[in-house]
């Protein structure tokens, strides 16, 4: 290995996503060893696992994909402006070609623990099979919708017909054909099922407990010309993500809700309402997620279109949202999400007039009902951002485990390391911006790997996060977050998740702040010769137990 030492790699990397890829890529880059263990049998991560009818982006498909090489930006073709998920699935299966990664990616290989080693300054990884790897670093690249959680319903292994969760689609879902169908949540990945499956089952009952504000995707295709235009235009598509607050290509409104008159106001909303992906959630006025007043007064105008599109008054007011306002959850964007409510085979059922008391052999029992299916869909969501963490034993220095780290409260440096972790990296972990995912793995790849190099360079066996350092981040991360509605509401944005044992706390999960002020936060650490972290110089001798 290039560092010198008894290891097995220099670099093992957790999970074979976009940020597990662009980091084997990177590694490689630095000439150091590095391997992916990859719990799946194929690369790609969120577009490897969620395969289920509808599913596709919701941003746009060329503001969603990696930047740094110009030959694949100019050999990939979209074909949607929000694709579908085989399409990003292919395109991850293109990237792993193009760069011959797959010779250092270990398929169906799950990791189960992960031990520091003080005497060698090394990481101790098992994986599920009971191999062992040794490795200087290790970087997580997990995900953070990755660990799929079933309803805290009683029964839920006693129905006799099919069930699974939307992560966990079926290769062949012909048993859908014709079916009695009951799908279990009505977050964005339920609200893509709804709209696509529902003109192929006999009849299909949704189960709602929180009805979610979402707005028109409009999706249309990209000819061969428009690709070249859009081509063309990547150096301006990726400046306006790198200014963009969550990174995306929509630009906010600098103006307030308060600003405009009446009429004006409603043209402004009538427009974003008329536009594509996130604009009229991203591109809205600046204080619609932060004035209670502002917001209602979206909602309202939102809700006036939900009312136009469903016909029956009753569920068109069952699905309005009204424990929460206009974006302060994550936004689902739909193509013919209302209008499936007007179908004779769609019903919903509001759970909380009409509680689940258990799945049956049969289906599933509200109080007044018994719903007979063939077939139940779970689309309850995931155990978000510290899932994919807590799935791991993680142990840090003197054997501390991460979970109880974590459990006395969310503690990172810069989302990217946590104290008592030394040598451990995080892509995508708690505290890092997850707006546009793949800028922010771009750039949280591209910080990790000059980290690293700057180590190797300088002999550097040792980097651990100062407690001042994260003392100031956290305190920062917090200060970000104060007046968002956003951080106000149940979701898995701010960590909760009703259906796990232990009861959970809001927490604020993630970096809310501006884009451009975390990179440079970051790029300040590396011009102060990361004088945030300890390190400790020099060799150490091969006697790993
Ligand atoms: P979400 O957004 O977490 O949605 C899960 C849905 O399942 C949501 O409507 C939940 O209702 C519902 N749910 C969960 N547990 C139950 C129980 N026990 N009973 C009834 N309903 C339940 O997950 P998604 O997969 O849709 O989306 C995750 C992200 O993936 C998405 O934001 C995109 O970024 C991609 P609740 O709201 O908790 O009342």
């Amino acid at each position: 290995p290039a560092l010198g030492l008894d290891l097995d790699y220099d670099v093992l990397i957790y999970g074979a996503g976009q940020s597990g890829l662009y980091s084997l890529h990177q590694m490689r880059q630095l000439g150091l060893k590095a391997r992916v263990l990859e719990a799946g049998s194929g690369e790609g991560g969120t577009w490897f696992w969620n395969k289920y009818p509808g599913a596709r982006f919701d941003s746009e498909s060329y503001s969603y994909i990696f930047s740094f090489s110009q030959e694949l930006l100019d050999e990939w073709d979209w074909t949607e402006h929000f694709a579908p998920s085989e399409e990003t699935l292919r395109y991850c299966q293109y990237f792993t070609k193009k760069f011959d990664l797959r010779r250092d990616i270990q398929f169906n290989t799950r990791v189960a623990s992960a031990h520091w080693q003080e005497a060698t300054k090394s990481w101790l990884t098992t994986d599920a099979n009971g191999q062992k790897y040794k490795s200087r670093y290790i970087i997580t690249a997990m995900g953070i919708l990755n660990q799929p959680t079933l309803p805290n319903i009683p029964g839920v292994n006693d129905f006799r017909g099919q069930a699974f969760h939307t992560s966990r689609w079926p290769d062949d879902d012909t048993a859908l054909d014709g079916k009695r169908v009951g799908i279990i949540g009505t977050g964005a990945t339920a609200i893509q099922i709804i709209q696509t499956i529902f003109p192929r089952v006999g009849s299909l009952t949704v189960f709602q407990r929180t009805p979610n504000w979402t707005a028109p995707l409009r999706n249309s295709k990209i000819s061969p010309s428009e690709m070249q235009e859009i081509r063309q235009q990547y150096p301006e598509i990726f400046r306006k993500c790198l200014e963009s607050y969550a990174c995306f290509i929509h630009v906010s409104d600098s103006r307030s809700v308060f600003d405009m008159g009446e009429e004006d106001r409603e043209a402004r909303w009538e427009y974003l309402y008329s536009q594509p992906g996130f604009s009229k959630w991203l591109s809205n006025f600046r204080d619609i997620g932060t004035d209670r007043q502002a917001n209602k007064m979206f909602s309202d105008f939102v809700a006036n279109k939900i009312r136009q599109r469903v016909s029956d008054p009753a569920t068109a007011e069952k699905l309005i949202p009204k424990s929460h306002g206009f974006g302060t959850r994550r936004v689902p964007l739909e193509t013919a999400y209302y209008e499936a409510f007007n179908q004779p085979n769609v019903e919903l059922v509001d759970i909380n007039e009409n509680s689940i008391e258990c799945i049956t052999e049969k289906g599933i029992k509200t109080h007044d009902t018994d719903f007979d299916f063939d077939v139940i869909i779970y689309a309850t969501g995931f155990d978000a951002v510290t899932g994919s963490f807590n799935a791991v034993d993680f142990r840090g220095v003197r054997e501390t485990t991460l979970k109880s780290v974590w459990d006395e409260g969310l503690q990172t440096y810069l989302g990217l390391t946590v104290k008592g972790f030394p040598n451990m990296f995080m892509i995508m972990g708690p505290h890092q911006m997850f707006g546009n995912i793949p800028r922010s793995i771009e750039y949280a790849v591209g910080w990790v790997t000059e980290y690293i190099e700057f180590c190797v360079k300088n002999d550097i066996v040792r980097a651990e996060a100062t407690d001042e350092g994260v003392e100031a981040w956290t305190k920062h991360v917090h200060e970000c977050a104060e007046g968002l509605l956003a951080n106000e509401v149940d979701s898995w944005m701010t960590g909760v998740n009703k259906n796990l044992k232990h009861k959970q706390k809001r927490s604020i999960a993630r970096y809310n702040g501006p884009a451009p002020g975390y990179r440079k936060r970051c790029d300040d650490v590396k011009a102060r010769g990361y004088s945030d972290f300890e390190m400790t110089k020099g060799e150490v001798r091969a006697d790993t137990p």
